[in-house]
């Protein structure tokens, strides 16, 4: 080995390079780049879409790593029957994934569709340099733009469009992720998914259907229509959830692109064994539920032991339940009854002191209510927990759904019958104040206190016309049937 030769290995070694670099193309020396950067091996990346994630990286060397991301603006779905005009970087939300290892050279391209009306940028977390990137990368439709940079950081990043405004290219889907992976490698797993949390605006309310368009004062308030994981609502549960087996080792990538909130990220009914706190070289152990910063990311892992299905949420809960941010995860296998047993029993309760309780003591310390006055309140609570979710808060029903328990002619004209309503349910044509209602009202399974309290509750509000059903009165219906 000549001097010179030495002399450039030396410097190459930098790069954490051995062997391969000096094979690799000496006398190329071409464009803008240093020498030793064009000595490192080619390979163009992997991307993949949310929930894929590209192969682990097997290389022990550094590379030159070629990305090529376009940036594509397109109508999709957001919910059923809900269309949204996304943003986005490879022509999905969230935008593909991105798998390089520490020391790497990447090479980004970014390339804006000719159809866009934007110009876009790209700012990515793992990034040393001015704008992550953004300053370099300002393309406008049917350009492409190129950058370099080099992968100094190990962890998981958060990418996103930076230009103004910032909020609403963001809010409308430019995010996605991009693994740094140590020079070690991580620790080999079973099975590896990506889970992109992110808000959306939209001009309509949650459900709305049509196309909706992104609501700039909504975002302002930062109460967003949609939360959602990989993009839509529905986009990890059914059909598309997640899969694993008993015994297998999981890992999630999780990211949040926000634009505004922090994810308390959950899944119900596992414990993560080991969590890369905040996406970076920190690891805590045995957790419920991590934190993902808008903008910042989580490595989650844990071994499933039992068969089920696994539900993913950010814990902030009304985001689930009600806005979107809800995934599955299907474990299949065989049950350990030892891990978990399944319910092993359901039996009568007898409290001390005997006889069944029928209403549940409230903090004054009530139990059965002892006037009208106290039935009405009690049944205000059993109201509020059984019956509104349909007949809705004033009694007011849903027009052709749920028929108005406020101003029932079939309610007021003969009380007693809705005894029979509750206690065997109600199905087929039923008209209420001359409009037919077809639908079912399931059987009520609840005390006679309670049967007698919601009633009550029910005749003396929104203008009913008053009057009092007892306990008694219940009983006697049921021994009746
Ligand atoms: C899952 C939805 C649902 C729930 C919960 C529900 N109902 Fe109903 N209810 C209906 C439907 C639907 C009908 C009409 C049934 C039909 O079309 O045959 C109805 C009919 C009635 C009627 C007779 C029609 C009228 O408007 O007067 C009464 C009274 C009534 N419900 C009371 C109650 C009370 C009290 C509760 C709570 C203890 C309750 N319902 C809970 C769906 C519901
Ligand atoms: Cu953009």
């Amino acid at each position: 080995m000549d001097q010179s030769t030495k002399n450039r290995r030396k410097d190459i070694s930098v790069f954490h390079v051995t062997t391969i670099a000096v094979l690799a193309c000496i006398g190329q020396f071409v464009g803008s780049f240093s020498a030793n950067a064009l000595e490192l091996p080619v390979e163009e990346a992997v991307l993949t879409t949310a929930p894929q994630v590209p192969p682990a990286i097997t290389r022990d060397f550094p590379a030159k790593v070629v990305v090529n991301l376009d940036s594509i603006e397109k109508i999709g779905r957001l919910a059923d029957g809900v269309e949204y005009t996304f943003w986005t970087f490879g022509g999905t939300v969230p935008g593909k994934f991105i798998r390089v290892r520490e020391g790497d050279l990447v090479e980004f391209h970014l390339n804006n569709h000719p159809s866009s009306k934007m110009p876009h940028n790209i700012d990515l977390h793992a990034v040393t340099g001015p704008g992550g990137g953004a300053t370099s990368s300002f393309t406008a439709p049917g350009h492409s733009s190129q950058f370099s940079f080099k992968a100094i950081n190990p962890g998981l990043y958060v990418y996103h469009c930076a230009t103004a405004p910032v909020g609403m290219h963001i809010a409308n889907g430019m995010y996605g992720l991009i693994l740094v992976e140590p020079e070690e490698g991580l620790p080999p797993v079973d099975r590896e998914y990506y889970v992109m949390q992110s808000e959306f605006y939209t001009s309509g309310s949650y459900g709305d259907e049509g196309l909706q368009s992104f609501d700039m004062a909504k975002a302002l308030t930062e109460i967003p229509d949609y939360v959602v994981f990989n993009g839509s609502v529905g986009a990890m549960t059914g059909e598309n959830s997640l899969q694993a087996n008993v015994g297998e080792t999981v890992r999630m990538y999780v990211g949040n692109g926000g634009p505004n909130l922090v994810s308390s990220f959950h899944v119900i009914g596992e414990i993560f064994d080991r969590v890369n706190v905040e996406g970076g070289s920190l690891i805590n152990e045995n957790v419920q539920t991590t934190i993902v910063p808008a903008g910042g990311s989580a490595i989650v892992e844990f071994k499933t032991e039992v068969p089920g299905t696994f539900i993913a949420v950010d814990h902030s809960i009304f985001r689930a339940f009600n806005k979107g941010a809800l995934g599955m995860l299907k474990v299949a296998g065989d049950e350990d009854l030892m891990i978990y047993s399944g319910k092993q029993d359901d039996s009568i309760y007898l409290p001390e002191g005997g006889g069944v309780q029928t209403i549940a003591k409230t903090s004054s310390g009530v139990s059965a209510a002892s006037n009208k006055q106290e039935r009405i309140i009690s049944g205000k609570r059993v109201y509020e927990q059984n019956c509104m979710a349909c007949h809705q808060s004033e009694g007011q029903g849903i027009a052709g759904v749920f028929p108005p328990l406020s101003g029932s002619d079939y309610l007021l004209s003969d009380p007693k019958r809705s005894i029979d309503v509750l206690l065997k349910g109600l199905s087929g044509e039923v008209t209420v104040n001359g409009i037919v209602y077809n639908g079912v009202m399931p059987a009520v399974k609840l005390s006679d206190e309670k049967m007698a309290n919601v009633l009550t509750y029910i005749l003396n509000s929104w203008n009913n016309n008053g009057g009092e059903i007892l306990p008694i009165n219940i009983a006697e219906a049921r021994q009746s049937h």
